[in-house]
């Protein structure tokens, strides 16, 4: 039975970090599908779901076992629809393991079938966070090493209009 696993997340926008998850996730799995989350709870989103969905094909275009789509609602649903039993996540410190942990039981708990997996962050990427590439764009800072090259420009004209 293939592999299927499933990354979710709001990638607003893609990090180095979850490239690297990814990529990782990539070498394991027959295949990973990034669940672009359509969130209505999160207030002004840097880019829409579509734009996000459209950055994360773009960086993932040499990967062949990467499928990128976007969802509404609950994660197990999409799971279903998509036939994968796990998720697959990323931990970068302490203070991510008791969310994580919740939503982990949670997900397990509207579905027994479904497992989530951790990946550890790359050292590197530790302290990359889509928040903190967002206000370091907003300042004018050097987005280098932090995104994928790719998608910098796209970042940057979104706050162009901002100075
Ligand atoms: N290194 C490694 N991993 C990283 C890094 C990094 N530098 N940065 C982020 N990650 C990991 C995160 O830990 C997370 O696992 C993933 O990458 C995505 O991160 P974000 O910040 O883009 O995404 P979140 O945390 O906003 O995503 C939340 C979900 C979309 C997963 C969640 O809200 C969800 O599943 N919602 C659907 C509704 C649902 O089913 N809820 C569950 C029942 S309560």
């Amino acid at each position: 039975m293939a592999k299927i696993v499933v990354y979710p997340g709001s990638f607003d926008p893609i990090t180095n970090g979850h490239l690297d998850i990814i990529q990782r996730a990539a070498k394991i799995f027959d295949k990973v599908i990034v669940a672009v989350l359509e969130n209505p709870e999160k207030k002004n989103p840097l880019f829409s779901a579509n734009e996000r969905v459209e950055l994360i094909k773009r960086v993932v275009n040499g990967i062949e076992n990467v499928e990128v789509e976007s969802f509404k609602g609950l994660l197990i649903d999409f799971m279903k629809k998509k036939e994968s039993k796990v998720i697959i996540k990323g931990l970068r410190a302490v203070s991510d393991f008791e969310y994580e942990f919740q939503m982990a039981l949670m997900n397990n708990k509207l579905d027994e079938n479904i497992e989530t997996l951790f990946m550890m962050t790359s050292s590197q990427y530790s302290y990359l966070s889509s928040s903190s590439v967002k206000q370091v764009a907003m300042y004018g800072g050097c987005l280098k090493g932090l995104v994928p090259e790719e998608i910098i420009e796209d970042i940057k004209n979104k706050f162009k209009n901002n100075f």
